[in-house]
């Protein structure tokens, strides 16, 4: 199977040049102006359009067991609605019960996510801690290519992660060269505001945010950022919605620490006027965790985006239907949290990024995929068009508008938070791994055609890190 992309206009997150791009077997095979190819090569006319490598999302939640029911979207249909939307892989999350061994949950994940229509690799949430769970982080890192592990900082009496959790996982992280992520919200704080609200009466949607103020985010994040500089390991902070959490990354950078910052592409155009809305489902459909802010935090995310303080956009993909959400109809705790995005996310970062003079073509590929890639250990295989490099390409037409509905959408779920929204570029083309698997509106997604993307450990940094941290600790103090 043999496709030549013809006549675009190639763009990475550092070039912008005019080439052919030829795939063969699944990668990229030659990128030139007017390429020879074998006859018989299927070719795509991308005269007027974008050549650009396919998005990653960093953060989804496919057919997630949470809160008493289970995320409607499934791996196939998730993946196959990303591929029509132009993201060609996923990094999802194994979410163990707590006191579930690691590698139960893992092998459980990796059951349900045979299905997938595109490629996927797992982040392995640390929810519990004993000597088990640090030789499961041993395995999952050494034979099973997993680099990251994740820590919910909320969701208290459920999956939390507290502080003894959070340093000794972040200290196994560093012995085995794997990137420490967490969910920063003080999940002991939200668990206060709700009770307080509960008691104030005020059980309706319009009280989740104010569960879980930006100081609740922000604290927690600087808490996992100082953890962080503590055991001398890189963090990396998910989804994050306000200016307080990006001033304590914003901090830590400054002062040279390795810290990293995804943003969501609900958090950075949607505010949180959608809670105040008189129908339950409108603002239960919202109801996701962090919420979403008031302007001045958009304001300060793209901010973030552009000054290079948050390295990569996600949607944390995590699907419930309005019956799902009306558990919650009486006692807003209970509305399953999640949203969905990741058919939309492109689009919306490249309408709301790059339309807007926000972003630039090149920051729109690293903020979507190659920072991503590079962060996650799995660049220029993803994230990159270089020959050698896995064929995921999409082919994108800046000119073309397309306005986005749950009416139309892939995403199996009755709602789409960019409802009503029209967008200006699109993918016209998707290849995943050098299959067309969409074309003008056309989804060709196949099930289970999906890849696992193993991710190789960063020892060369955290091997020397761990090494010059253990012999600090071992420096024998001299007493006169
Ligand atoms: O917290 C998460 O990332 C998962 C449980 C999805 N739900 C959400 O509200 N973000
Ligand atoms: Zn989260
Ligand atoms: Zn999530």
């Amino acid at each position: 199977m043999s496709i030549v992309i013809r006549g675009g206009t190639v763009v990475t997150a550092e070039q912008t040049f005019s080439a052919d791009v030829y795939c063969e077997n699944g990668l990229i095979a030659a990128i030139g102006e007017n390429l020879e190819v074998p006859a018989g090569t299927e070719v795509i006319d991308a005269t007027g359009q974008y050549v650009m490598p396919g998005g990653i999302d960093p953060h989804t939640h496919m057919q997630l067991p949470f809160m008493g029911t289970v995320a409607s979207e499934d791996f196939y249909t998730g993946t196959a609605a990303g591929l029509a939307g132009g993201t060609t892989s996923i990094i999802d999350f194994v979410i163990p019960a707590p006191q579930q061994p690691l590698m139960d949950a893992y092998h459980q994940w990796r059951d349900w996510s045979e299905k997938s229509a595109g490629d996927y690799g797992f982040h392995v949430a640390v929810t519990w801690w004993d000597e088990s769970v640090k030789q499961d982080m041993a395995t999952l890192v050494q034979e099973y290519g997993v680099n990251s592990f994740k820590h919910f900082m909320a969701y208290k009496n459920a999956i939390m992660a507290d502080d003894e959790i959070l340093v000794n996982s972040f200290a196994r992280c560093l012995e085995l060269g794997a990137m420490p992520t967490v969910h920063a919200e003080n999940g002991e704080l939200v668990f206060q505001l709700q009770k307080d609200l509960l008691a104030k009466g005020i059980t309706g949607p319009e009280a989740h945010p104010l569960s879980r103020p930006p100081v609740v985010e922000g604290e927690a994040a600087n808490r996992a950022i100082q953890i962080a500089q503590v055991m001398q390991v890189p963090i990396y902070i998910v989804h994050v919605s306000c200016k307080e959490s990006l001033e304590a990354i914003t901090r830590a950078r400054n002062e040279g620490q390795r810290v990293y910052g995804e943003c969501l592409a609900g958090h950075l155009v949607i505010d949180d006027s959608v809670y105040r809305s008189e129908d339950f489902a409108f603002a239960a459909a919202h109801v996701m965790s962090p919420p979403f802010r008031s302007k001045e935090h958009q304001a300060a995310l793209w901010k973030g985006l552009q000054g290079g303080n948050l390295q990569t956009t996600a949607t944390d993909h995590c699907c419930f239907c309005a019956p799902q959400k009306a558990a919650g109809k009486d006692d807003f705790t209970k509305i399953p949290n999640g949203t969905a995005g990741i058919e939309d996310r492109m689009a919306i970062m490249w309408d709301a990024g790059v339309n807007s003079g926000k972003l630039t073509m090149n920051e729109f590929v690293a903020v979507t995929s190659a920072n991503s890639a590079k962060i996650f250990n799995i660049y220029p295989q993803k994230g990159s068009i270089t020959t050698g490099a896995d064929a995921d390409i999409i082919v994108w037409d800046p000119e073309a508008s397309r306005t986005i509905s749950a009416a139309t959408h892939h995403q199996n779920i009755d709602f789409n938070i960019f409802e009503g929204r029209t967008v200006k570029g699109v993918p016209t083309h998707t290849l995943s791994r050098g299959n067309l698997v969409y074309k003008d509106g056309d989804l060709r997604a196949v099930k289970g055609a999906g890849k696992y993307v193993k991710r190789q450990a960063f020892s060369p940094v955290f091997e020397a890190m761990a090494k010059q941290s253990a012999a600090n600790k071992a420096q024998p103090v001299n007493r006169k």
